[in-house]
């Protein structure tokens, strides 16, 4: 496992930056906030996959203190945005079995300034899948504090539907499979409109994850859903770009 060795000193050897992609609001295109995604420019291979590096840094544990960083990052980040702009971070399920999170997370805000209603935890139904108490008692601490929680790839999983009786998200974000072939795809199109209404009866917003086209954009604002991210807007970007894009888009 030769990729395990280099991704053990890759946070030591400063070869992670973060790259923030903006969402906006669906029908008026109002910057709301940025995701943070984590990229790792190998020495020799160049820029690696989070879909590679990602499993691989939770296999080793590693990714409790990459995890650490990019949460930090990203609110140090988020600090010099203006008030109303968010931060989301994505937060692996092995994060989950860490007692400690929470408190990495509140120190996390400390050290930043970053006020929680600005930051934004994106889960997976991975998070949810062992169906545990402790799991779920440090979300409810977490949006005790103040901080939102999103469900991320909403509507892939085994069992979206029951997942949102189990906790009260504060947003759904709908997989961008389902966006992808919207403008084919009719059956698609119902599927996101469901998603949408859903989200409006449990007063949550719904963001549609990957629009690419003007077509879809239309279609996913005709939906109903309340916000959009995808490269029609920006791809994920450098910090210095995220400050750029803030000046154009709120
Ligand atoms: O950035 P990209 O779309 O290539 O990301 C691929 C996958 O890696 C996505 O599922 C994304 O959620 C995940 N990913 C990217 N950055 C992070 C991160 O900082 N932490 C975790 N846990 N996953 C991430
Ligand atoms: O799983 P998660 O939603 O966290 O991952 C987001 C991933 O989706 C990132 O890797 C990001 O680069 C990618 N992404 C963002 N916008 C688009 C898009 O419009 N089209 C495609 N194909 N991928 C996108
Ligand atoms: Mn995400
Ligand atoms: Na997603």
């Amino acid at each position: 496992r030769e990729l395990e060795l280099d991704l053990r000193q890759a946070l030591g050897a400063g070869e992670f930056h973060l790259v923030f992609q903006p969402q906006v609001r669906a029908a008026t295109e109002v910057l709301t906030g940025f995701e943070t995604l984590l990229r790792w420019t190998h020495p020799a291979r160049g820029a690696v996959s989070p879909a590679e590096f990602i499993p691989l840094a939770e296999e080793t544990g590693l990714i409790l203190p990459i995890g650490e960083w990019v949460l930090r990052g990203a609110c140090m980040e988020a600090a010099r945005w203006p008030d109303p702009i968010k931060v989301a971070v994505n937060l692996s399920p092995v994060q989950f079995k860490n007692r400690s999170l929470v408190a990495m997370v509140v120190n996390a805000l400390a050290a930043s300034g970053l006020p929680p209603h600005r930051l934004e935890l994106e889960i997976t139904e991975a998070v949810l899948l062992q169906k545990d108490d402790v799991t779920i008692a440090m979300l409810h601490e977490l949006r005790a504090l103040g901080i939102r929680i999103s469900m991320d790839d909403f509507g892939v999983g085994y069992s979206s539907l029951s997942y949102l009786r189990s906790f009260p998200f504060d947003k759904i974000k709908i997989d961008r499979s389902f966006i992808a072939d919207l403008d084919r795809n009719k059956d698609n199109a119902a599927i996101v409109r469901a998603m949408a209404d859903l989200g409006t009866s449990l007063r949550i917003e719904t963001t549609a994850e990957g629009v690419e086209t003007p077509e879809q954009l239309a279609i996913v604002r005709a939906c109903g859903c309340t916000e959009i991210q995808g490269y029609l807007i920006s791809p994920p970007k450098p910090a210095a770009d995220a400050l750029d894009l803030i000046a154009r888009l709120y």
